[in-house]
């Protein structure tokens, strides 16, 4: 337990309508990944209730991301695939961190504000502490590095502040226990139990923006179904998707610079630079001063090229109930013999007793 080796976590929820922005700002991250890292990949079916607790197809969707995950490369042999509610660990220890947080830290959390919008009072409360629950689920594999897209910077600011607080208060029994590592605090050299969780959150598109309206981001929840490419529509709709998201009547620039201001060309001309894995300066110079109405048509072939062959696959894999569950229900044996590892120490350390 004295060293901790670099690992990737990271999750997605079941909520349907797995968009652009999952994919290009998470899931095609993950793959990129596992070459070089040891991974967990998390289907966060707790989260998903926090909003809206019943749900006729959740455990449907949870199959959907899953295959999702696989369609797009994760070898769930190599890394861990599961789903969330499988481990209880990851409910036992966002109890414990819901005791080291602090209300003025999650009243700060503007996806709270977001979400529970004008009638708070009306939140559930595991909507209030679903930053908490996202922390317990990186810590309990005591993972050092997250992808995911821009929008989770400050739950994962939360997590490294948690993880933080708690290597503070019970800094004399992790001594004791002989359980910590050293770690940088800023300049200040501490030892901790749980590592300080690096986001990874510096890919090409880690905030792909809806198609409706440039400011506001791509969301599974936008009631328009015109905001976001599902990574299920198939090639008709992501061309008519594309041909009607909102432009302004200005060529495209003959620079990136002449994008700032103009936030729906620059979500276009960013989505196109990260499907074919270019820069937007590559995009911009094969673009650059033509009308939209030749950049969208080459925009959707691209997305339809990129797209299509994951959502054969996941269509292809979702029809193979057994498989999917037959590598949740393995993945989440796994993850479970890791975070039991952690949170023996965790409760150790505490002083909760357990044999
Ligand atoms: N628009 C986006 N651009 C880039 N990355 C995004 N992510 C979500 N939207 C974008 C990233 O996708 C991962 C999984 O997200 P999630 O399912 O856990 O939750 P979310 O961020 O709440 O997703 P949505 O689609 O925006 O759902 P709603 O509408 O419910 O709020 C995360 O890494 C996320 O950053």
């Amino acid at each position: 337990m004295n060293t901790i080796q670099p690992r990737v976590f990271s999750g997605v929820q079941p909520t349907g309508n797995l968009h652009l922005g999952n994919y290009l700002g998470a899931i095609k991250r993950f793959v990129a990944l596992q070459d070089d890292h040891d991974c967990i990949y998390c289907v966060v079916d707790m989260h998903s209730i926090t909003v809206q607790m019943v749900h006729e197809d959740l455990a449907d969707q949870t199959r959907e991301v899953t295959a999702a995950f696989l369609a797009a490369g994760i070898d769930p042999e190599k890394h861990i695939v599961f789903n969330q509610s499988r481990v209880p660990q990851h409910a036992e220890l966002a109890w414990i961190f819901n005791c080291v947080a602090r209300m003025g830290w999650l009243n700060r959390m503007t996806q709270f504000k977001e979400k529970a919008g004008k009638d708070r009072e009306n939140a559930s409360v595991g909507l209030f502490a679903y930053p908490t629950l996202m922390a317990a689920d990186i810590l309990a594999y005591r993972a050092t590095h997250v992808p995911v897209g821009d929008d989770q910077k400050q739950h994962l600011e939360l997590t490294r502040d948690i993880a933080q607080k708690f290597n503070n208060d019970f800094s004399d029994r992790i001594a004791e226990l002989g359980v910590g590592v050293e770690m940088m605090v800023g300049e200040e050299k501490v030892n901790g139990f749980f590592p300080l969780t690096e986001p990874l959150i510096e890919g090409p598109a880690p905030r792909v923006m809806s198609l409706r309206d440039g400011t506001k981001k791509m969301s599974k929840s936008d009631p328009s179904d015109l905001s976001r490419i599902n990574l299920t529509d198939d090639a008709d709709t992501i061309a008519k998707k594309i041909r009607k998201a909102k432009t302004d009547p200005a060529p495209l620039p003959s620079e990136v610079e002449g994008l700032k201001e103009r936030p729906e060309a620059e979500n276009l001309v960013t989505i196109f630079a990260a499907l074919a894995e270019t820069s937007r300066s590559a995009v911009i110079s094969d673009f650059g001063g033509r009308q939209f109405s030749d950049f969208k048509p080459a925009l959707a072939e691209l997305a339809v090229e990129k797209l299509a062959p994951i959502a054969a696959e996941m269509r292809r894999i979702s029809g193979d109930r057994a498989y999917v569950d037959g590598i949740l229900k393995r993945g989440g044996e796994r993850a479970e013999a890791e975070a039991e590892q952690v949170m023996k120490v965790a409760r150790k350390i505490i002083g909760l007793l357990r044999d």
